[in-house]
């Protein structure tokens, strides 16, 4: 499956460390690295760093599948992200899952997500991931994996 995960961009009116210092998304390379051992076509976006729109990048890669991270504070955010996605296209699903996803599903419960992940291992059931879940090699990851 052509996969792609998304960081999103926090809300330019949060104030939040996000704005200040921005880590690399240790949560989607971990996924990544399961889901390319298991033979699918992965790629990170990550809205933080991202010029180009949310749109344009969906209609270049086409994933089947999309899988979107974040914290209480980019529940708006990605609720926006989930309604361009299907606005490009309705065949493609739309995961949330994270921190905030593993200890408040309802809050994601919007008609353009598909599925609302309390755990990785959900995804990887989902991709037909085989167990154990472990992916040593995602520790060397290819350039190609981001866009730059
Ligand atoms: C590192 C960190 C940060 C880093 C960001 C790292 C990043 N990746 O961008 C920084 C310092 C920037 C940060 C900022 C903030 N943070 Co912070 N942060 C953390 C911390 C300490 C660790 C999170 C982490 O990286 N864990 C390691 C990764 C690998 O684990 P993970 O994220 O859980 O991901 C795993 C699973 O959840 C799952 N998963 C993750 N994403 C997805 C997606 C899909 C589709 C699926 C299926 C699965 C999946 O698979 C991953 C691998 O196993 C946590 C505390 C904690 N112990 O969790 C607080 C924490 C996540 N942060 C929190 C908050 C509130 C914030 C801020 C809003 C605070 C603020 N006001 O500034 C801001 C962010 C927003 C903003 N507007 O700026 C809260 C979130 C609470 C909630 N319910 O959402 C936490 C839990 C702290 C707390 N106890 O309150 N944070």
């Amino acid at each position: 499956m052509k996969i792609l995960l998304i960081r999103p961009k926090p809300h330019k009116e949060t104030i939040g460390l996000q704005s200040v210092m921005v880590c690399e998304p240790l949560e989607l390379m971990t996924l990544a690295g399961v889901l390319i051992e298991n033979g699918h076509e992965v790629r990170i976006l990550d809205m933080i760093l991202e010029k180009k729109g949310l749109d344009d990048h969906i209609r270049m890669f086409m994933p089947d599948f999309v899988g979107i991270t974040g914290y209480i504070s980019h529940i708006g955010i990605i609720k926006n992200y989930a309604k361009t996605i299907k606005a490009v296209s309705k065949e493609i699903v739309v995961a949330v899952g994270g921190v905030h996803a593993t200890v408040c599903q309802e809050d994601f419960v919007d008609e353009h997500i598909d599925k609302v992940c309390t755990s990785d291992e959900e995804l990887y059931l989902y991709c037909g991931c085989k167990a154990p879940f472990d992916a040593l090699p995602y520790r060397n990851l290819p350039k190609s994996l981001c866009i730059d």
